[in-house]
């Protein structure tokens, strides 16, 4: 059988083409022009290798030719960042940097239950069934006996789509998440007819955030898919470009593949960002207040507990159930604290600014009606610490 270890200078991508989050490292790893091989989790080695390490059945996971197993998509990117400072992905100006982070934990964060509304809820499910099964098939059984791959993609294909309710997807809120579906295509789609990247000329962190929802689920599976191409084509040939190593595109000769050294923000980026604060505030409010209720109630728990109801480590954990009024309904779901700690991770952004550039940054986050949703705090810092979610000191 294949070596799937990591060679020494090629790494080692656990994760597959139906995966959201793999979506994200991949298109990482492609444009900053790291040498890397992929494979399923279905694969023997990862069992033997990768699971006892990270303790869960997770991708993607990253594993290095210095011998680091890595988890978490946002913590792949930053470790390889740090690695690896040429043509970096993560701006070094405040403002752009402050943005490129928001925007990472929107499309890693907000955009999970879209994409999952698109793959599983009616008539999407009914209209992709045979695809899904391929997919999961390919995901969940190694070899070349397709009625055995159709069969293993069946079970997972049952199991996964139970995941939907929990997101808050459900007859009452399903015209409400398509309906977002249109409007971000929208924005996005004029904003590429500008600019190749979101935040300009080269790619950076906030693009691989938004291919988490775009590539695998919006982009590829054929009932989302085909709605995306039809009114957003800007978007569809950003998710092609979003995979290709060259950074410039011959679309946009005159635009330099470099982020702006005056830390300007392109023009068309800003009806993205009053879109992402509209829809994404009630929900962050909802999650805060649960978490600092959960937190509040558990004084006890020490430095690195996990964050999770049941006190487990969990590859999406939550504390509770939460509720919000959204475009007109109730939505009803499971609390991501998760999420809390992916916009914690912008809001310490908010913090290191001082001076001018947090007044120009300020200045763009109140005109994209950000403001109470940049102020929301938490009674416990959330961070990340050995593959899981955990409680820092209080
Ligand atoms: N925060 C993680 C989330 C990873 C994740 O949700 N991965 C999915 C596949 S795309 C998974 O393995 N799910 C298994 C599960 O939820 O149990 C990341 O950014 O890497």
């Amino acid at each position: 059988m294949t070596d799937t270890r990591p060679g020494a200078d090629t790494c080692t991508l656990w994760g597959g083409a139906l995966s959201l989050y793999t979506g994200k490292v991949r298109s990482y790893l492609i444009k900053k022009g790291v040498p890397y091989r992929e494979f399923y989790a279905s694969h023997p080695d990862f069992q033997a290798r990768i699971r006892p390490v990270v303790g869960l059945g997770v991708t993607p996971v990253l594993e290095t030719p210095e011998g680091d197993i890595l988890q978490d998509s946002t913590e792949i990117i930053e470790a390889m960042e740090r690695r690896l400072p040429e043509r970096h992905m993560i701006p070094a100006t405040p403002v752009l940097r402050a943005l490129a982070w928001l925007l990472d934990a929107y499309g890693s964060e907000h955009l999970l239950a879209m994409a999952m509304h698109f793959r599983w809820a009616e008539p999407h499910i009914s209209l992709q069934r045979s695809f899904l099964q391929a997919e999961f098939g390919r995901a969940s059984y190694l070899g070349t006996d397709k009625a055995a791959r159709d069969q293993a993609g069946a079970r997972m294909v049952s199991y996964f789509s139970s995941m939907l309710g929990p997101l808050g997807s459900n007859a009452h809120t399903a015209e409400a998440i398509e309906t977002e579906f249109f409007d971000l295509l929208d924005v996005l789609d004029e904003h590429f007819q500008h600019v190749p990247y979101l935040l300009g000329g080269p790619p950076s962190l906030a693009d691989f955030g938004f291919m988490a929802p775009l590539f695998a689920h919006l982009g590829r599976d054929p009932s989302p898919s085909q709605r995306l191409r039809l009114r957003a084509p800007n978007v569809a040939r950003w998710i092609e470009r979003m995979n290709l190593a060259v950074i410039a595109d011959g679309e946009f000769p005159d635009v330099p593949a470099a982020f702006d050294v005056e830390d300007r923000v392109p023009p068309t980026l800003l009806p993205l960002l009053a879109l992402i604060f509209r829809d994404w505030t009630p929900e962050l409010l909802a999650n805060a207040q649960a978490f600092n209720a959960w937190a509040t109630a558990h004084p006890h728990l020490s430095d690195g507990a996990f964050v999770a109801l049941d006190g487990k480590k969990r590859v999406h954990p939550h504390v509770g159930p939460i509720a919000y009024r959204w475009r007109g309904c109730t939505v009803e779901r499971v609390s991501a604290p998760q999420t809390l700690w992916h916009f914690g991770r912008f809001q310490q952004q908010l913090v290191a600014c001082d001076g001018e550039a947090l007044d120009r940054l300020l200045m763009v986050l109140e005109q994209a009606g950000g403001q109470e949703a940049c102020a929301l705090k938490l009674v416990r810092p959330i961070e990340r610490r050995h593959y899981g979610l955990v409680l820092g000191p209080s």
